[in-house]
């Protein structure tokens, strides 16, 4: 009888098994099992904003692929590497995933592209003892005679060998069936057309920001960033600090948004909070452009300057200096009130330097006034945001300039609907 029992519960798991292989069309759980995933990674030294750069150009490829009415690509959910080990960031031997809703607000991310966390990638996707197997993987490279011949055109080419090393994301759990090296030029929304002639259901795209925008600064790149919104905590953590520190907030400021991002009307009515912002990129910086950055006497004279133009007696400072440069550049404009975010242990603990950037960011793009650093990434982020919020476009698009006074231009990419 015993063994009866057993013999059923066998048939009924193979039956189940079986049964799971095939795909009735009203079976909802059987659709998502023709779900294709796409997944993709980066230069492991690249920084947060241009990894959220990169993010914009896959998430414009996955929203085409989504609206796209060939099954063949409407079918991709993109899945977002966690934020793990980056190279400015103070991080553990043993790598931390952190998903991206502790930053972002997925379901404004997920009214532009189906996008999906890692960790519900590795529930959905069929996997054999945790270990998972990408069915094609595609190295990103540049075309090597491109600067010698200057061919620009889009174009692309499988290539026997890859110019580096092979490797991808810091899961010891995930390994790929077929490997192919891309000598590749182009934006990123022609990386569908390798799609077409597969039946791969994972797909992973290596060194994707080989891979460029379609059209930068154009309607969809903005639908984009606008989908692109903080988390709600994040946004809550600046709030608070706005309120008690720099008599800011959305009402006052004329800085509310909608609930959705698909809502937001074009306008400049922001006027900001009473203080005026610097993002003062230091570190690296200092020493790859030694000549563009100004000394701490510089900043605090152009800061100075802009805070009796403006007539007021507030700064917010977003920097990755040193405490020392830090407490040097408070001692340099001690007249004013100089104000900054330090975030709390249990803050980092949770939410570690990225979290802090973000909430730097967010102060930044609700002063009054914007000082950044030229061609900073974590700059371009701000001004994007200060561009959505509806800034005159004179209050955002400012750069310190050098110590000899060369002041660079600054790009500027107004927001288009
Ligand atoms: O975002 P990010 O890559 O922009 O800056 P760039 C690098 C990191 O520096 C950020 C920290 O992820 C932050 O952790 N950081 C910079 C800041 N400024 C601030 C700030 O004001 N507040 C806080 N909290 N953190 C690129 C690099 O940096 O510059 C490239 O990504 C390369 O690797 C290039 O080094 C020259 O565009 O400024």
């Amino acid at each position: 009888m015993k063994y009866q029992l057993l013999y059923l519960i066998c048939v009924f798991i193979k039956c189940y098994v079986l049964a799971d292989d095939f795909c009735y069309s009203d079976n909802s759980e059987c659709e998502q099992k023709i779900n294709r995933y796409l997944l993709y990674d980066v230069n492991p030294p690249e920084g947060f904003n241009l990894r959220l750069d990169v993010y914009m150009r896959l998430s414009i490829l996955a929203h085409k692929m989504w609206r796209s009415s060939n099954p063949a690509l409407n079918r991709f959910k993109l899945v977002l590497p966690p934020w793990s080990q980056l190279v400015h960031w103070e991080y553990t031997e043993t790598p931390e995933y952190i998903p991206w809703g502790y930053y972002f607000d997925l379901e404004s991310l997920k009214r532009f592209a189906p996008v999906i966390e890692m960790y519900e990638f590795f529930n959905e996707y069929p996997n054999k003892y945790s270990r998972v197997t990408i069915d094609e993987v595609y190295t990103l490279q540049h075309f090597e005679d491109m600067f010698e011949t200057g061919n620009f055109e889009d174009r692309m080419e499988l290539k026997n060998k890859c110019k580096e090393d092979l490797s991808f994301f810091l899961y010891s759990n995930i390994t790929a069936n077929k490997y192919y090296c891309l000598s590749y030029h182009g934006p990123a929304t022609k990386l569908s057309q390798l799609f077409l002639n597969t039946t791969a259901s994972s797909i992973l795209i290596n060194h994707a920001e080989v891979s460029l925008h379609e059209h930068f600064g154009g309607k969809v790149y903005w639908q984009a960033r606008r989908s692109l919104r903080y988390s709600k905590e994040l946004v809550d953590v600046a709030a608070k600090f706005r309120k008690e520190h720099l008599d800011s907030d959305d009402e006052n400021d004329k800085t509310v948004l909608p609930g959705n991002w698909e809502d937001e009307k074009p306008g400049r009515r922001a006027v900001g909070g009473p203080y005026l912002a610097i993002h003062l990129r230091r570190r690296d910086f200092l020493r790859f452009r030694v000549k563009e950055s100004p000394s701490l006497k510089s900043v605090a004279e152009q800061v100075s300057t802009v805070l009796i133009r403006l007539n007021f007696d507030t700064v917010y400072v977003a920097t990755d200096a040193s405490v020392k440069e830090f407490e040097n550049l408070s001692s340099l404009l001690k007249k004013y009130k100089v104000k900054t975010f330090t975030p709390s242990e249990a803050f980092l603990s949770k939410y570690k330097d990225g979290g802090a950037a973000i909430v730097d960011q967010i102060i930044c793009s609700h002063a009054r006034y914007f000082i950044g650093t030229h061609q900073s990434t974590f700059t371009y982020r701000i001004e994007e945001r200060r561009e959505i919020l509806g800034f005159d476009e004179r209050s955002t698009f400012n750069s310190f300039c050098s110590n000899g006074g060369q002041c660079p231009e600054t790009s500027v990419w107004k927001i288009v609907y």
